[in-house]
């Protein structure tokens, strides 16, 4: 069977004081970690350089784009992609990208093992809000800061594997999914940065991490694809954000899970014939779709 060494690496805190090298320094420590557990391939958060700016309100433009990246690569992140080539790693990263037109994007690339930048997506489910709420906790502006993603759902063959890319609020949305595995991806890779308080109304909070597992696991085993979520988590300057990052295989079964809300590495080695079964038989689309039934879910 084709295997695929594939890890996610979680990080826990980055707060508004630590600097894109240390956090860089951070993502290379967990890129060796994995490549000496087996993995070829490393999922890095949403938003993975910076702290989670859109918790705060902020006017000043200059203080804004400091959060964003200008290029990519770029000086600050050049050594996480030379340790990735000289380890003959593939990698997942989220960031917060700002265009030469002065676009703004929540965006995520996928990295081949020589280097290069083979995928890009552009977050489409934007959640939150763009105004500000003066009597909430904290903000959660990804409506305001972004735009939504304008380069669809896509999936790329990185290094003979087929990946799908999305970003946090996309792992709640079916649609994400099935778009993805109606162009036969293999493996969907995904990071997250998940505030533990809802500001829209008074949630348990152990909801939060329950929504995320069953979102994901439900929609592995229905579109027969792995998924790997990588989140940033604990408590960036005071503000909590879930862990739980987990890598999820075809049956929906959870493989592994992070246990702490620091940087953690978890690994697995992804047998990609088991989604293969499903896509074979359960979730033979051609054989068992019937989209002409399905036509009010691309809808207004
Ligand atoms: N964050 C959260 C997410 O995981 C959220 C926002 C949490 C929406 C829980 C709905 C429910 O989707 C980001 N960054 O999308």
């Amino acid at each position: 069977n084709r295997t695929l060494g594939l890890a996610v690496a979680q990080m826990g805190a980055v707060n508004l004081a630590d600097s894109r090298e240390a956090v860089v320094g951070r993502l290379i420590e967990m890129l060796r970690e994995a490549k000496s557990r087996g993995a070829e391939h490393v999922v890095f958060p949403e938003l993975a350089l910076t702290t989670f700016f859109p918790r705060y309100w902020i006017e000043d433009q200059e203080e804004l784009d400091r959060f964003y990246e200008k290029t990519m690569p770029n000086p600050q992140v050049q050594p996480l992609f030379d340790e990735a080539r000289k380890l003959e790693m593939s990698f997942y990263l989220g960031y917060a990208e700002l265009t030469p037109e002065g676009r703004r994007f929540n965006t995520s690339i996928l990295v081949n093992k020589a280097g290069n930048i083979a995928g890009k997506y552009r977050k489409i489910h934007l959640p939150g809000h763009s105004d500000h709420k003066l009597d909430a906790p904290f903000q959660h502006l990804e409506k305001k800061y972004f735009e939504v993603g304008d380069l669809g759902f896509r999936v790329f063959n990185l290094d003979e594997t087929l990946f799908g890319m999305c970003l946090c609020n996309d792992r709640r949305w079916p649609e994400t999914y099935r778009v993805l595995s109606l162009q036969s991806a293999e493996v969907v890779v995904l990071g997250y940065n998940t505030p533990s308080v809802n500001i829209h109304w008074n949630e348990p909070v152990h909801l939060r991490t329950s929504t995320h597992l069953i979102s994901m696991q439900a929609s592995a085993y229905q579109n027969a694809v792995w998924v790997a979520a990588a989140g940033k988590c604990g408590s960036e300057d005071g503000f909590h954000m879930i862990g739980s990052s987990v890598i999820v295989a075809p049956t929906g079964e959870i493989v592994a899970r992070a246990i702490t809300e620091e940087d953690e590495v978890i690994v697995t080695k992804a047998d990609l014939q088991i989604g293969e079964n499903f896509r074979q038989h359960v979730f033979n689309f051609a054989k068992h779709r019937s989209p002409e039934h399905y036509r009010l879910i691309v809808e207004r």
